[in-house]
This record gives structure tokens, sequence and C-alpha cells, in this order.
């Protein structure tokens, strides 16, 4: 029988938003038996120094390779990151389960933001504007969410991409992060399924055994997998 496999994206360690606990429960409490592939933006800026209590996660995804298959797909927030000690960890810019499972963070298939930057920068300045004057200090990704208009066609052109890819390479599902929206989708037969961020509750991740795929969201005390 194959292992099994967890796909996580967008942790975003180092940033404010982080879901701290559900991290460090999510590192502590992995399958044994099962690979890990963390999917794009899992560093929010590569060369700050983190925060203790997340170079500690760092240092213990760095640990896990040693004992699992541990692949990290970069994505727009990490792409190039050179750790010091990497482990056993293998750096790649997309990786395949097989045709089962495309794995990609998702911002090659993005032409939206890459092509909107004036847009992003104000719209980003805005933000931390508002939570200057006292908004709610929430990421900006999920403030974006209360524009829906504007959330579902970023969303929707990375769909779009991601299904024509998978379709090209012959592969059954995708994979994405990036649009930090968790969703398990089927568009044209093909299934695509976004593991979402960990900025923001509620924190999900893919769940890949030998007969089933399935998007899961995280509970602390409950058992990660399986
Ligand atoms: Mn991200």
């Amino acid at each position: 029988m194959s292992k099994p496999t967890i796909v996580v994206s967008d942790l975003h360690l180092g940033s404010d938003h982080l879901e701290r606990r559900d991290a460090e429960y999510f590192f502590a409490n992995l399958p044994p038996d099962a690979d890990l592939v963390l999917n794009g933006d899992i560093v929010d800026i590569i060369h700050h120094a983190l925060p203790e209590f997340d170079q500690r996660i760092l240092d213990q995804i760095i640990e896990e390779s040693h004992r699992r298959n541990v692949v990290w797909v970069y994505g727009n927030h990490d792409d190039g990151m050179i750790l010091e000690d990497p482990g056993c960890i293998q750096f790649c810019r997309e990786y395949d389960i097989g045709t089962r499972l495309h794995v990609n963070h998702g911002y090659d298939f993005d032409n939206v933001i890459p092509k909107n930057t004036w847009f992003v920068q104000t719209f980003r300045w805005l933000h931390m504007l508002r939570i200057a004057l006292g908004a709610e200090p929430v990421h900006v990704a999920h403030y974006a969410k209360r524009w829906p208009l504007l959330y579902s066609y970023l969303r929707t052109s990375v769909i779009a991409n991601a299904v024509e890819y998978a379709l090209e390479r012959g592969c059954e599902a995708v994979t994405c992060g990036h649009t930090h929206y968790a969703e398990d989708v089927v568009q044209k037969g093909v299934r695509y399924i976004n593991t979402g961020s960990w900025t923001e509750q509620p924190v999900s991740y893919l769940w890949v055994s030998e007969d089933a795929m399935e998007l899961k969201r995280l509970v602390i005390g409950e058992p990660i997998g399986h």
C-alpha cells in the first residue's frame, strides 16, 4: 500500500496572522506514516528572521524531513527560499502524485494579481491604513473577501488556469493555495482543491490516501488525516 500524503499551503510563518496554536498542534501530531507536501507561502517574508515560535515550527518541519518525505513547493512569498540546513526537504516548483494529483501553489495560474500590481499595492496600503485607524487587524486576503466580486474574479481565474494545466498534464485533480480560500470543486471533469491559508480560521489541509482525497478542517484535539 502506498503512503498517504498531507498537503498544506500558505502557513505564512512570520505573519502576525498565523494561527499559531493550530500550526503547533498540526506539526506535533502528524501521522507517522504520511508524506508532507508544503504547497507554497510557508514563510511570509524570506529575508526576515522569524519570531522564535515560528522558527521552532520551521525547525520541526526540517526535523520531520529526516523521518518522512517532505516536499516544499515554492509559492510567491517563499520563492527561491534557501534554508541554512534544509535537512532532507526536497524543493521544487510543482509536484505530482502520479496522475492523481498535481500540486502547484497557484501563483503561475493567477493572471489577476501580477497584472494589477498598482491596484494590489493601493489595496494593501488602504488595508494597513484602516488597521492603523483601529479596524480589525486581519490578513489582507481575509479583508479582501469582503469584496465578493473582486475576490471571486481572482479565485475563478486561478481555478480555470489550474484546471487547464491539469488537463494538459493528464492529471485527474489539482491542488493550489495562493487564493487563501479553501474549496473543493469540479470543473471540466477535473477536481480542484484549494487548501486555503493558516492566517485565518478555519485552517484546512488535504489528506490524500490510497483511495480518497479529502479537504479536511483542522480541529485541535482530533487526529490529523486517517
Ligand atoms: Mn499566500
